[in-house]
């Protein structure tokens, strides 16, 4: 029924699924019209069209069986994939642990319940918009500091560098799987 062809799904999801990952700059490949700056009205219209695109039946809600089986990985989720993995390991061999490293890479690689369970807010097994642009709006609430509804260039930058911040303490923190890019 969908009218959106499977190679637009593909890209487009795989734009959604890099959504959570923030590891590059997602918030700057918003930025319509170029000038720098990005407005809530440039991240819905970009969250609006990603939904449309993965809620094949258009009823207003995303679920297990519109997702496809194997989620499709950005280059970059792929990378991150394995560096989490080779830290893992390496976390593993230090306590002394045997880390299976398929196992591993399964673990922290996006699926279709992994999608549902980290959008699903009410727990009824199914995505609805307001659930699927919470995090993505939280996110531009956090990254616009001075809150004028308006993320700069300059603002997108600081939130990068504290993100990297944060990464370098989960690293030497966190084996312990957190969710991806939480
Ligand atoms: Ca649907
Ligand atoms: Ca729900
Ligand atoms: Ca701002």
């Amino acid at each position: 029924m969908s009218k959106i062809s499977p190679l637009m799904a593909t890209i487009s999801l795989c734009a959604v699924l890099a959504v959570p990952a923030l590891a590059q700059d997602p918030l700057a490949a918003l930025d319509a019209n170029g000038d720098g700056v990005i407005t809530k009205d440039e991240v819905l219209a970009d969250l609006t069209q990603r939904f449309q695109n993965l809620d094949a039946d258009g009823n207003g809600s995303v679920t297990f069986a519109e997702l496809p089986v194997q989620l499709p990985l950005t280059g970059e989720q792929q990378s991150r994939i394995d560096r989490r993995v080779e830290r893992a390991l390496a976390k593993a061999e230090r306590r002394g642990f045997t880390a299976d490293k398929e196992t591993l890479r399964l673990r922290f690689t996006p699926t279709r319940a992994k999608f549902i369970a980290r959008n699903d807010l009410n727990a009824d097994e199914q995505v609805d918009f307001g659930e699927f642009t919470r995090q993505a709006l939280d996110r531009f609430d956090r990254v616009d500091s001075d809150g004028d509804g308006l993320v700069t260039e300059s603002e997108r930058k600081d939130a990068m560098k504290a993100l990297r911040k944060k990464r370098r303490g989960i690293g030497r923190g966190g084996f312990e799987g957190r969710g991806e890019g939480e």
